[in-house]
Order: structure tokens, then C-alpha cells, then sequence
């Protein structure tokens, strides 16, 4: 799940600066997690924010990722796959009713928000790597169907009791 092995290996060189510098300073809960849109990561136009990843209660259970995306572009865009540094596996899936299903793609047009939530869009991780922790940082990349990329900070975080719709999450299948 690499095609870009040089580009896996300079995310997890960022990453890991990123852990460092921010192991070393108070959370400031008002700081914004916008992702910083430079490199060659960053799709134009496109405005990713409020990335979390809720890990599991029952570690070898996928985790949910949420965040929102933004097409400040002129262009609609088409998100085709997103993936999580480090993990096996990661789908987009919406939660319909009772049940929920895998998102092949999803179109956003100029102007518009999609937004991942409890309840509704998520993405599904699979195959975490241990040392994701709460409290600390993912990363998440989203892959366009026209081959732009967009990377962008998750906080992490660990499924509670009161996650409203995350209760849907038990028994489905993927
Ligand atoms: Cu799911």
C-alpha cells in the first residue's frame, strides 16, 4: 500500500519533526489544525482542517478518522482514496441508518465543504501501527482522482462513551 515509497520516507522524517517539536510545548486547545497547504503535498485550492483519529477502545479494531475538507478552488475536485501514515488499510465509508458502506470517490464542487463525522462520512483505518497514541499526532493524505495529493495533521484520539454515532460502529462489516 506504498506506491511512493521516497514520499512515505519523507512523511515519516516530517512526522517525526513534527512529534518532536510538539512534544515540547503546552496544548494550546485554541490553536487552529489547519493543515499548512505548502510543499509538494498540497493540492491547490483545497483547505483541510479538523483532522482527528479516534483509535479503538479494543486494540486490533479499526479506528474512525474525521476531518473536513474544503474546495476554496474553481475547479470541482474528485477525492478518490485516502490513507493513513502507517496503517494497513484505510476506506472512506458513510454510515446509512444502521449499516455503512465504502465510498469509491467523492466529488467536491468550488464552493464546497465535505465534512467526515460521527454518523456519517468516516474513514476506516486498519492495521494501526502501535505507536499511535492518544494525545499525540497522525497524518492523513488524501489522493485525488487527478493524482494531487493532500496531507494533512490528525490529532489523536481514543473512542470514549459519548460518541454519539461511534456506537454504530460494532457489528458492521467491511
Ligand atoms: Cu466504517
Amino acid at each position: 500500500m506504498q506506491p511512493h515509497r521516497p514520499l512515505a520516507l519523507l512523511l515519516t522524517a516530517a512526522l517525526a519533526l513534527t512529534l518532536g517539536a510538539c512534544g515540547k510545548e503546552p496544548d494550546s486547545p485554541t490553536a487552529s489544525n489547519e493543515a499548512t497547504l505548502t510543499g509538494p503535498d498540497a493540492k491547490p485550492g483545497l483547505v483541510a482542517s479538523d483532522g482527528k483519529l479516534m483509535l479503538p477502545v479494543i486494540a486490533g479494531r479499526p479506528a474512525a478518522a474525521y476531518f473536513t475538507v474544503r474546495n476554496d478552488g474553481a475547479e470541482p475536485v474528485t477525492l478518490a482514496a485516502v490513507s493513513i501514515l502507517g496503517a494497513g488499510k484505510a476506506e472512506m465509508h458513510q454510515t446509512n441508518g444502521g449499516s455503512m458502506g465504502k465510498v469509491d470517490s467523492l466529488p467536491i464542487d468550488p464552493g464546497a465543504s465535505v465534512v467526515f463525522a460521527p454518523g456519517g462520512l468516516h474513514v476506516m483505518a486498519f492495521e494501526l501501527p502501535a505507536t499511535l497514541k492518544a494525545g499525540g499526532k497522525a497524518e492523513l493524505t488524501m489522493t485525488f482522482s487527478d493524482g494531487d495529493k493532500l496531507s494533512m495533521p490528525l490529532d489523536v484520539e481514543k473512542m470514549g462513551g459519548d460518541m454519539g454515532g461511534m456506537g454504530n460502529m460494532e457489528g458492521m462489516h467491511h
